[in-house]
């Protein structure tokens, strides 16, 4: 063979098997079973909706992309069905009484596949819905679906500054190409549009919380309006994250800037009365606005001596005219070195329920601190009854090892929302309270901090894409097992190989633990000072004390812990009886909220039969050991898998195990000089001393 053809060939190769991560979990590609293939080929001989819109077209386009790639066929769209059978028909229909407005219905009627909907969103998740059903494989002969989503907003809450940067971000930087919008439409944005749709997202905020007034400005509105026009087809709205202070910073066309931006000042509700009414002449659909106010350092209603609901009522205000709403967020904490960190929402929140204007969302992170590795449910849920809370997950792996360590959050994600707050009795779960189905809330929200960036692959970490996944599946349905959204992502994203979809999963289902066992086992939470990543258990300066490591574990010579209890800071009070009973006694507190709530003496003997000490070290090295594990177990998978896909998380595991090591290291070590016992056997004493560990974060902590 001469070397032209030889090149050729390779280079064929690499266009049909490098896998970039791109596409997603809508890969479509081939299905191999040549006998499922045919079966699906019969049901999908041609397209027909009942109507047109630009909605109906994104699902019919859909529709025609994925069926071409995995049956390798074009599926015809025709105007009308007539008498035709073996098609797929899409139907907007009021005769649905079994599903909401968002909802759809996937079932047989003569010998064709019809998906039903209410509205033409419906139809779009509903064509999602079918594609997925032929991506992973099953049977559709009786095919009778029927699925409405739980909460109203789903959406991704980006913190992309106008810069480029991303807050937290670790793959890329911003999707938005501010600086070539309005004109240029990078045809990414449809993809990313298409990616939500396929989850039922249906909002996205798309800047940081800590926002820019420049956002808000005629020039940047345009540009935004411009990335609506692309989402709209697919049934996603904009939403803006506004700085309070813009009237101040920005005033109007006849003046440079108001004297103040205190929320009852007329002028100042004026102001934003115009820009509101002026964002909608840009975007007529505008979802609304998203506002972080006097949380560290950004401007709120407070520096006028008012409180969260009037600066949220104002904007309500503003908003009355439209459609929009006020989500104003809960994650607030102020500088005393006396209080403590963990009740401060509560305490500011729990006392303006009723006072909120019913445009007004209040969105509540899962935990009460801020995205730890594990935290217990914040205890807003169920003490704001006559205010709709919806619920803030960070998708981006802020405190979960950026992009080199591999973290399925859906058990995260579960265990939040299954958590019972009893404040109607047994079963009252945080989904309850954020579906609304607990105290009726009128409007419900389920808000994840995204994780994409410009990265090819989108999430940096390719495995990182099933947790932008599993949260929109957990948007439309908390009600859906991690395992379940795991199957799907792996079946959908990398593999069909029965063997291998087994693996994976329970890989992805035992990575959050394993996680959390070398990072921040038993209730420990926030090792970190300077940058989010590297171990800094010693870290003890900073300019306020809830910054500092050591205000979070308070490791002494007795013990380590945070006592929550009513000899300490009594956090546990706010929780509901049953709630606290079980979580104020250290013998009934579950092993993993252990040290949230309990000041634990490192001799104390735990039920794992173990002393604190011993049980702390044994969770550092077999978390950091089970690292080792991942590894092994996707080099099993290799054949299954594409080999440039492969490889890229070969290597992350590679640099998450050699940090998993240094976390346990850094811990056992620190942790060694207070509790001044031995490492336990059959664990081996860490080969370097503490103060090796701290030069090595130091080189992190450099300029
Ligand atoms: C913290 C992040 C910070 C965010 C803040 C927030 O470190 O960058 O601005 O949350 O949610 O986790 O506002």
């Amino acid at each position: 063979m001469n070397r032209l053809l030889i090149c050729f060939l390779l280079v064929v190769a690499q266009l049909t098997y490098a896998d970039d991560g791109y596409r997603l979990w809508l890969k479509y590609d081939p299905i191999a079973n040549t006998s499922q293939r045919d079966a699906y080929s019969r049901s999908a001989q041609f397209i027909a909706a009942n109507k047109t819109s630009p909605i109906i077209k994104s699902a019919t386009d859909e529709l025609q992309m994925g069926l071409q790639g995995l049956l390798g066929k074009s599926v015809p769209v025709l105007t009308g069905a007539g008498n035709r059978t073996g098609g797929i028909l899409l139907e907007v229909t009021a005769n649905t009484p079994e599903i909401n407005e968002e909802g759809y219905r996937i079932a047989k009627r003569q010998n064709n596949i019809v998906i039903s909907a209410k509205t033409d969103a419906g139809v779009l998740y509903g064509a999602f819905a079918l594609l997925r059903h032929l991506q992973t494989g099953q049977p559709i002969e009786q095919l009778t679906l029927a699925s409405s989503p739980k909460v109203k907003l789903r959406m991704l809450n980006h913190w992309d500054n106008p810069n480029g940067t991303i807050e937290r971000g670790y793959a890329g930087g911003s999707l938005w190409k501010w600086y070539e919008l309005p004109e240029t439409i990078d045809p990414r944005y449809k993809d990313y549009a298409r990616a939500n749709a396929s989850l039922g997202i249906n909002g996205t905020v798309v800047n940081n919380v800590n926002a820019s007034p420049r956002l808000l400005t005629g020039e940047y509105l345009q540009k935004v309006a411009a990335l609506a026009d692309v989402f709209r087809p697919y049934g996603i709205k904009v939403y803006l994250s506004v700085y309070f202070a813009a009237p101040k910073t920005l005033g109007d066309r006849t003046r440079p800037g108001l004297k103040t931006s205190d929320p009852l000042d007329p002028q100042v509700r004026q102001w934003w009365a115009d820009k509101t009414k002026e964002i909608h002449q840009y975007i007529p659909d505008f979802g609304g606005f998203l506002v972080k106010a006097n949380s560290e350092g950004e401007p709120g209603p407070q520096d006028y001596g008012r409180t969260h609901a009037d600066g949220a009522n104002m904007l309500a205000e503003a908003m009355k005219p439209y459609n929009g709403v006020v989500i104003w967020r809960a994650f607030v904490y102020k500088a005393d070195p006396k209080a403590d960190r963990f009740k401060a929402a509560y305490e500011e929140f729990t006392p303006l329920d009723g006072q909120f204007d019913p445009k007004v969302i209040v969105q509540v992170k899962n935990g009460p601190i801020d995205f730890q590795p594990r935290e217990p449910f914040s205890p807003l849920f169920g003490n704001m009854p006559k205010t709709p809370l919806g619920i803030e997950f960070q998708l981006t792996q802020e405190y979960l090892g950026f992009a080199t360590h591999l973290v399925y959050e859906a058990p995260l994600f579960k265990e939040c929302l299954d958590a019972d707050t009893y404040v109607k009795g047994k079963g009252s779960t945080v989904a309850k309270v954020v579906d609304g189905s607990l105290h009726g809330y009128t409007h419900t929200l389920m808000a994840g901090v995204a994780n994409t960036g410009s990265d090819r692959n989108w999430t940096g970490h390719p495995m990182a894409q099933s947790n932008w996944y599993a949260f929109g599946r957990l948007a439309w349905d908390h009600t859906l097992t991690s395992e379940v959204i795991a199957d799907e992502w792996v079946k959908m994203t990398l593999t069909r190989e029965p063997t291998a979809v087994k693996r994976i999963t329970n890989l992805l289902l035992k990575s959050r633990d394993i996680y959390v066992d070398y990072n921040t086992p038993m209730g420990l939470s926030r090792p970190w000072a300077g940058v989010h990543f590297a171990p800094e258990p010693w870290q003890s300066k900073s300019p306020r004390p809830d910054w500092t490591a050591v205000y979070y574990h308070r490791a002494d010579s007795i013990g380590i812990g945070f006592d929550r209890t009513a000899s300490g800071s009594n956090a546990l009070a706010q929780y509901q009886p049953e709630v606290r009973q079980q979580w104020a006694n250290p013998e009934t507190c579950p092993l993993p909220y252990l040290l949230w709530f309990h000041h634990v003496p490192w001799t104390k003997k735990l039920s794992t039969g173990r002393s604190l000490w011993d049980e702390l070290c044994t969770r550092f090295y077999t978390g950091a050991d089970s690292v080792r594990w991942m590894q092994q177990e996707w080099t099993q998978v290799k054949p299954a898998i594409d080999p440039v896909f492969h490889a890229d998380v070969a290597g992350r595991l590679a640099t998450q195990q050699r940090e998993a090591i240094w976390w346990r290291d850094a811990w056992v070590l620190y942790l060694q000089e207070y509790a001044r016992q031995p490492i336990p056997a059959p664990f081996k004493k860490p080969d370097r001393t503490l103060e090796d560990v701290k030069q090595l974060v130091n080189i992190y902590l450099m300029r």
